[in-house]
């Protein structure tokens, strides 16, 4: 490198962010969402946490035996009891009159289906938890087994499409409304795409005393059968066709969406990933499948306006290069 153009070092360093709370070591597959989301989360939660994290992709391949990906306290809970995890941590750290922050993590197994009932206490006891959820739409860790947030029509190992349906045969489940029937102070979705909506909507919930939830769209290339390299095309696409509305929720009510300047069919989704090649194919069944689909996202555009601040900058198109966080409906 010619000697002139050089940047100093420390520049460069001071442009690094300043702490990553999982780093270099881990053993994601290239182009993983949720390894992607886990980095964006902890780095903008800082180094005054713990976590609690479910079993699954992240906690598997964070954590490679000796090596570990985490410069943060960080314990490994079952799928099913990750809220209760979580709860007893921040229940000790108070006891300890420590102000250090308790993150719960798990994927859409763990908090959808097996760790629900813990996570749902944790929520109505109002412990002070920040629970991330990073949804890549089904049990990836295992082999790529359908959850409850499997998304219609989708295939996975266990909704295999066949003579007797197109791929799942049942809707995904609407988690972050639940969560936010708890009457929690804050509920929120993002995605992977929007790093900047990400930062700041933790930042958000770091501040709040009481239960937090954020559901994060994360790709996974093995299970929805797309290049790595895609990803983050890809969960934009899933934003930008109302299919993955980003919204926030305070006390059970909606205060926020990120609009969609003009929303893109869902076949621009779906046609970009293998778990939805049926849907392609010469089947009769398809086109209804397609138009059903279609439904869904329609209806997402709907209920959440999501078109209704088609002129402002900080929407999908715009907002992850011009500002940080979701548009506030006044
Ligand atoms: C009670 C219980 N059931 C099943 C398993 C096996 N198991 C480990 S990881 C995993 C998949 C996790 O799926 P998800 O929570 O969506 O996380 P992902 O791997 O997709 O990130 C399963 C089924 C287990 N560890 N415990
Ligand atoms: S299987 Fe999917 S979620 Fe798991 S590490 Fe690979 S890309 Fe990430
Ligand atoms: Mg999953």
């Amino acid at each position: 490198m010619n000697a002139e153009v050089r940047v100093p070092t420390d520049t460069l360093r001071s442009k690094q962010p300043r702490f990553q709370g999982m780093t270099a070591g881990h053993r994601a597959c290239l182009g993983c969402g949720e390894a992607l989301a886990a980095r964006l989360v902890t780095e903008a939660a800082g180094p005054d946490v713990m976590v609690a994290n479910a079993t699954g992709c992240l906690e598997i391949f964070t954590t490679p035996w000796p090596e570990s990906a985490w410069r943060v306290p960080w314990m490994h809970s079952l799928f099913e009891n990750t809220g209760a995890i979580a709860a007893g941590m921040e229940a000790a750290l108070k006891a300890q009159k420590k102000s250090t922050k308790v993150l719960a993590f798990g994927g859409d197994g763990g908090t959808f289906d097996i760790g629900f009932q813990a996570l749902s206490g944790m929520l109505e006891r109002g412990h002070n938890v920040l629970y991330v959820c990073f949804d890549n739409e089904a049990y990836m860790n295992t082999g790529i087994q359908r959850s409850s947030s499997t998304p219609h029509a989708a295939m996975t190992t266990t909704s295999p499409p066949g003579k007797e349906r197109m791929g799942k045969r049942h809707l995904k489940k609407d988690m972050v409304s639940i969560v936010a029937a708890h009457h929690i102070p804050y509920a929120a979705t993002s995605s992977v795409a929007y790093p900047s909506d990400i930062r700041q909507k933790i930042r958000r919930a770091m501040a709040v005393d009481g239960p937090t939830f954020l559901q994060i769209h994360s790709p996974c290339p093995l299970g929805w059968g797309h290049d790595g390299a895609e990803s983050i095309d890809i969960a934009r696409l899933a934003v930008k066709t109302g299919l993955f509305p980003i919204i926030e929720l305070e006390r059970g009510g909606l205060t926020g969406v990120m609009p969609i300047r003009e929303p893109v069919p869902v076949t621009d989704y779906l046609k970009r990933q293998n778990r939805f090649r049926h849907l392609f194919s010469d089947d009769l069944r398809a086109e209804q499948e397609l138009e059903h689909i279609q439904a869904i996202a329609d209806h997402n555009i709907e209920i959440y306006d999501l078109t209704g601040h088609g002129e402002s900058v900080y929407d999908a198109d715009g907002m992850s290069i011009v500002r940080r966080g979701g548009m506030r409906r006044a």
